[in-house]
């Protein structure tokens, strides 16, 4: 018989040496609740919705277009999360500055959130499933005063708490607290996350790689190499890979946790530093993967290593099953 428990529940019950109140957890994990019901339900209206689909008309602080459910779920997340007495700041791909709340309940509290609201979200249009990710940091800040830039600068190996929920064909949260990597669907009929994926691993052999291979003539010549070789035929190892790819991180990345399997997003001869950020898509996406017993690597160095400098920084990413990283990192170092 399987165990009928909420997220909530089952994060308290597995708190182990997390640093967090169990008061201060629940409050937490009541505003990602929230917020991710409310953008659930305003995402499965898309289609029918004129005034939700379609682009916003401005771009964000990185020059791209933002689309109007990207600026609807930054503002549920920061209303949500801004709500309860325990965060006091929050950074998202959609703000060009940290936001630090001004209520003197939030700047008591003791932690920090970086959130990209809608990632994939060039897949809204097209019914293609999108997610949230989410990492929180302990303040360090002294409590009681506003939130400051040194609190979002963290290394990715100081994280407390991170998740994504992916909006798919069911809606689930997954997240980490340093206890394994759990995962929570959603049953829309009476409004609950119920644990469904328990202590959730990558296999130890895949065999999908997920790449935007439209952006190979401006790859390393290692990568490219690499690259060859997913598609040789070898039945010996498996090969050739099977390609997948979404264009939805969170996506990509939920299907290699649960099948096997690697994502990349190098840099390339035009984005040296690749396409995604530091710190609210790769950090929380690499802490997931370390728990899950995967790795994550921007070629030379474990992504959770990197100290960051700016609110928005990029860096490639390689992420995945650890045999597929591993033999991925034997091309970049030959
Ligand atoms: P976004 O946060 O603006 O949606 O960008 C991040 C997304 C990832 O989810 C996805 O893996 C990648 O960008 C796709 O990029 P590309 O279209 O260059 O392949
Ligand atoms: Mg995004």
């Amino acid at each position: 018989m399987g165990k009928l428990i909420t997220l909530g529940e089952h994060i308290v019950q597995n708190q182990g040496k997390f640093p967090m109140a169990t008061g201060e957890l629940t409050a937490l994990l009541s505003g990602i609740k929230l917020a991710g019901k409310v953008v659930n339900s305003e995402i499965n209206k898309a289609g029918l919705v004129d005034d939700i689909i379609g682009q916003q008309g401005n771009t964000n602080i990185q020059g791209e277009e933002q689309q109007k459910l990207d600026v609807y779920a930054n503002r549920i997340f920061k209303e949500a999360l801004g709500a309860r007495a325990v965060i006091c700041g929050l950074a998202s791909e959609e703000e060009d500055d940290f936001v630090a709340y001004e209520s003197s309940v939030c700047q008591n509290g003791n932690y920090v959130i970086l959130i990209d609201p809608l990632d994939g979200s060039s897949n809204i249009d097209v019914n293609v499933s999108i997610g949230t990710i989410f990492c929180v940091y302990q303040r360090k800040s002294p409590q009681g005063s506003p939130a400051v830039l040194e609190d979002f600068l963290q290394k990715g190996r100081e994280i407390v708490a991170a998740g994504y929920i992916v909006y798919g064909s069911s809606t689930m949260i997954v997240m980490s607290t340093g206890q394994g990597v759990h995962g929570y669907t959603f049953d829309p009929s009476i409004g609950v996350f119920f644990l469904s994926h328990e202590n959730l691993r990558f296999p130890e052999q895949g065999k999908i790689y997920s790449v935007n291979e439209g952006n190979f003539p401006f790859f390393d010549e290692k990568i490219k190499q690499y690259l060859r070789y997913c598609k040789e035929h070898d039945p010996a190892s498996n090969r050739p890979y099977t390609g997948r790819y979404i264009g939805s991180l969170v996506s990509d990345f939920h299907r290699n946790l649960i099948k096997g399997g690697i994502y990349l997003y190098p840099s390339t001869s035009l984005k040296p530093d690749g396409k995604l950020r530091l710190l609210y898509e790769c950090n929380p996406m690499a802490y997931l993967a370390e728990q899950a017993g995967g790795v994550a690597i921007t070629g030379n160095e474990h992504i959770l290593d990197i100290q960051p400098t700016e609110l928005h920084q990029r860096c490639p990413l390689i992420i995945g099953s650890k045999s597929m990283v591993t033999e991925l990192q034997g091309f970049l170092e030959a």
